[in-house]
């Protein structure tokens, strides 16, 4: 075990009921919540993992309606180490818009910002609206879009692992 532990801040960030808080209460209390989610008052929510022996604190923040407060917003971004953009696949219209939701943190934070997009609720493969993505697959993407569902948890522990890794080899680096 390395005695180096990080710290990162994560957005999960994407049209409302996309599926981000669900997401994160899949990753943290490994269950998926139907009653009370809507109601959860909080801003972030942490978890501590280990990737390749060292440690990280994820903090993952949920920024639900705020974000549409200009003047939070700055608030809200600053120190973010990541973003999580994530749409519904059966509502198109949460696909389209992931570039707002890319180009508004950009702006915000002034530099660019590595990020992964989920595509959630897989589950609902019967109800897709959204089955071309090529775009952002083809793309020169650090990380490809990635099917996800909140519900089965599917792919959930999976990407956020893949993500802690990513930002733990990046510190390592620039250490
Ligand atoms: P948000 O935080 O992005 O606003 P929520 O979204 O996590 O509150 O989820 C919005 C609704 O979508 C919730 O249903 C939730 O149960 C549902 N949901 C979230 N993720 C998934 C998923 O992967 N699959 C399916 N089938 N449903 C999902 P309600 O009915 O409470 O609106
Ligand atoms: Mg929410």
């Amino acid at each position: 075990m390395s005695d180096r532990h990080y710290i990162f801040k994560i957005m999960v960030l994407g049209d409302p009921s996309v599926g981000k808080t669900s997401l994160i209460r899949r990753f943290i209390e490994n269950r998926f919540a139907e009653d009370y989610i809507t109601t959860i008052g909080v801003d972030f929510l942490k978890k501590d993992v280990v990737v390749d022996r060292t440690g990280a604190t994820l903090v993952l923040w949920d920024v639900a309606g705020q974000a549409k407060y200009a003047n939070f917003k700055k608030y809200y971004y600053t120190g973010a180490n990541f973003l999580i953009i994530v749409f519904d696949i059966t509502k198109i219209q949460t696909f389209q818009n992931i570039a707002r939701w890319l180009s508004d943190a950009q702006e915000i934070l002034g530099d660019p910002i590595d990020y992964a997009i989920f595509a959630n609720k897989a589950d609902l493969a019967n109800e897709r609206e959204v089955t071309n993505y090529d775009y952002f697959q083809s793309a020169d993407m650090l990380f490809e879009l990635i099917e996800t569902s909140a519900k089965t948890g599917h792919n959930v522990n999976e990407m956020f692992t893949r993500i802690a890794r990513f930002l733990i080899q990046k510190q390592v680096s620039i250490e």
